[in-house]
C-alpha cells in the first residue's frame, strides 16, 4: 500500500488515504448557534464556531486526497421512540430534547437545529449518519460500511471534543481502527476538557489513537490534494 506518513504524537502516523475516512462529528447548529441543545444544556456555544474554517480546510484536503468522508449528526426520530427517557431528562434543561426551540424541534432529524453548519456540509457521495447517542458506533451501521469500505483508519474533527469526538474515537479503537484526532478541528464547551482529552487519547503511547494538527494533515497529504 502507498503509505503516507503524518508528523502525529505520540509517533508518526501512517496510513493509505484509499484505506482511511475523515469522520466529522456533529457540526449541527444545535450544538455550534444559540438556540440548539447545547445551549439549553447551559452552555455557552460561541467558541464552537471557531473551528468551522479549520473543519472546512480539513474536509477540502481529504476530499483532494480522495478519502472516504463519514458526516454525523445527533438526532432523534420524529416520535422520540430512540431517546431514552434518561437522556431527555438529563440536566433538567428548561427545553427538551423533542421540544420546540427557536431551530425547530431540539436535537430531531430534519428540524433546521438539527443540520449540518453549511461551511462544512456533506457534497455529493459523502456518508451521512444519524446517531441516537453520543457514539457513532450505536445503533448506526458507521461499523458495516466502514467494513464494506475496507477501510482501516480514521481521522477525526468535529464537537465535542471529551462527549460525541471522545467516545466515537474510543468505540473506534475497541473495533479495531486507528485512530487520529485532529487537535484544532475539534471543540469543547470547556478548553480544559479539550486539552485533557487530547493528552489522554495520546497518552501511554497512544492508547487511544493520535493526535496532529490540521496543517499536519495537509502537509502529509500535500502531494495527493487536487487544487489546494
Ligand atoms: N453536550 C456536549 O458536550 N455534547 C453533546 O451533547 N453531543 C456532542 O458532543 N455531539
Amino acid at each position: 500500500m502507498p503509505v503516507t506518513i503524518l508528523h502525529a504524537k505520540p509517533y508518526p502516523f501512517e496510513f493509505d488515504p484509499a484505506t482511511t475516512a475523515l469522520v466529522v462529528i456533529d457540526m449541527q447548529r444545535d450544538f455550534i448557534e444559540p438556540g440548539g441543545f447545547g445551549e439549553v444544556l447551559g452552555n455557552d456555544v460561541r467558541r464552537l464556531a471557531a473551528i468551522v474554517p479549520t473543519v472546512a480546510r480539513l474536509l477540502a484536503a481529504c476530499r483532494g486526497a480522495g478519502m472516504t468522508i463519514v458526516h454525523t449528526r445527533e438526532s432523534h426520530r420524529p416520535d422520540l421512540a430512540d431517546c431514552p427517557d434518561a437522556k431527555r431528562a438529563r440536566g433538567k434543561p428548561r427545553l427538551r430534547i423533542g421540544d420546540e426551540g427557536p431551530m425547530g424541534r431540539i436535537l430531531v432529524a430534519g428540524e433546521p437545529g438539527n443540520a449540518i453548519l453549511p461551511a462544512v456540509a456533506p457534497i455529493a457521495g459523502e456518508i451521512e449518519i444519524d446517531k441516537p447517542g453520543k457514539g457513532a458506533f450505536y445503533a448506526t451501521p458507521l461499523g458495516d460500511i466502514l467494513r464494506l469500505r475496507k477501510i482501516e483508519r480514521l481521522l477525526f474533527a468535529g464537537v465535542t471534543t471529551e462527549v460525541c469526538v471522545q467516545t466515537t474515537m474510543r468505540e473506534a479503537n475497541d473495533r479495531g481502527y486507528d485512530c487520529l484526532l485532529v487537535e484544532d478541528a475539534t471543540e469543547s464547551y470547556f478548553p480544559e476538557f479539550k486539552s485533557a482529552t487530547i493528552e489522554m487519547i495520546r497518552a501511554q503511547g497512544g492508547i487511544v489513537g493520535w493526535t496532529a494538527t490540521c496543517a499536519e494533515v495537509e502537509a502529509a497529504l500535500g502531494p495527493h490534494t487536487k487544487g489546494g
